[in-house]
């Protein structure tokens, strides 16, 4: 069990002024944030960060919301971080979501979700430097 996992609140969720709202319950959950930064996703970098659903039929609708506006890759740290925080989160179609959780509250639809969380441990490690290098994560809090 790792203790890290990667969120990036989405261009919806930026666009929508939600950002600060989802961080102080992202917070509020127990995680600590280890790393944050805003920026925009280039097409290659989208493709390649989503490269596991290539062939599935919303690829490119995926890639581009996910390239329409700015986005926040934040590395998170929490004892079970990954499932702990696709709890918090909730299901990939807000409407299945459970009452509380952030898509549930506040996302659109299934492909417009606010929210990403890594599935896996060894997912969580490589998105997490897709976004990060070593020196941008802080360890022991920062001092
Ligand atoms: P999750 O983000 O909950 O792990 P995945 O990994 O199945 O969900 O899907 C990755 C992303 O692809 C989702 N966050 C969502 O934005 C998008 N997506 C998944 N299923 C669909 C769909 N049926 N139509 C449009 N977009 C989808």
């Amino acid at each position: 069990m790792s203790n890290r996992t990667l969120a990036i609140l989405k261009p919806d969720c930026v666009r929508k002024n939600l950002a600060g709202t989802v961080i102080k319950q992202i917070q509020e959950a127990g995680f600590k944030v280890l790393a944050l930064k805003m920026t925009k996703l280039t097409e290659d970098s989208a493709k390649g960060f989503y490269e596991v659903h290539k062939e599935r039929p919303f690829f490119s609708e995926l890639v581009e919301f996910m390239t329409s506006g700015p986005c926040i890759p934040i590395a998170l740290e929490k004892d079970n971080a990954v499932a702990e925080f696709r709890k918090l989160i909730g299901a990939t179609n807000p409407k299945e979501a459970e009452e509380g959780t952030i898509r549930r509250l506040y996302a659109d639809s299934i492909g417009e979700n606010i929210v990403h969380g890594s599935d896996s441990d060894e997912n969580a490690a490589k998105e997490i430097s897709h976004f990060f290098s070593r020196k941008e994560i802080l360890e022991n809090n920062g001092f």
